[in-house]
C-alpha cells in the first residue's frame, strides 16, 4: 500500500494578491465592470481563466481594443498573469453583464477569481463612482 502525501502544494502565503479591486456605478439590468491589479507571487506564470459574480447574470473577461476612433470590447477565454497586471479603466476588465441589482457608490459584492494553479479566490469589491 502506498501512503501519498501531498506537502507543500499548497503554500501557506499570499500566492496571489488582488490590490485595490473596485466596480463602476451601474443600475439594475445594466453592465459594470470590474478593475484591479493582480500580483503573483508564485514565481511562475497563472492562468485566470474564470470570473464570477452573483450580482450579474453573465460575467466576463474583456479587453478593450481601438478600433478606428472606436473603442470596442471583447470578451477574452483567459488572461495569463506573469508577475503583475492590471486590470483598468480603457483596458482589461471584469464585465459584469445584465445586472441583477443596482450597483451604488460604496455597496460591496463578491467576486471570484478563477486560477489555473493557485485555485479560486474570493474577494470583495467596493463600488465606486469613475470621473
Ligand atoms: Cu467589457
Amino acid at each position: 500500500m502506498i501512503l501519498l502525501f501531498i506537502v507543500g502544494c499548497n503554500k501557506v502565503g499570499e500566492d496571489i494578491e488582488i490590490l485595490n479591486p473596485y466596480a463602476r456605478i451601474a443600475p439594475k439590468d445594466g453592465s459594470s465592470a470590474v478593475y484591479m491589479k493582480i500580483k503573483n507571487n508564485q514565481g511562475m506564470e497563472d492562468t485566470l481563466y474564470e470570473a464570477y459574480c452573483n450580482c450579474a447574470n453573465i460575467t466576463e473577461l474583456h479587453e478593450t481594443i481601438k478600433k478606428g476612433d472606436m473603442m470596442e470590447m471583447k470578451k477574452i477565454d483567459y488572461l495569463v498573469i506573469k508577475d503583475k497586471l492590471s486590470l483598468e479603466p480603457g483596458g482589461l476588465h471584469v464585465m459584469l453583464i445584465n445586472l441583477k441589482e443596482d450597483l451604488r457608490e460604496n455597496d460591496t459584492i463578491e467576486l471570484v477569481l478563477k486560477f489555473k494553479k493557485s485555485g479560486e479566490k474570493k474577494i470583495k469589491v467596493p463600488v465606486k463612482k469613475l470621473e
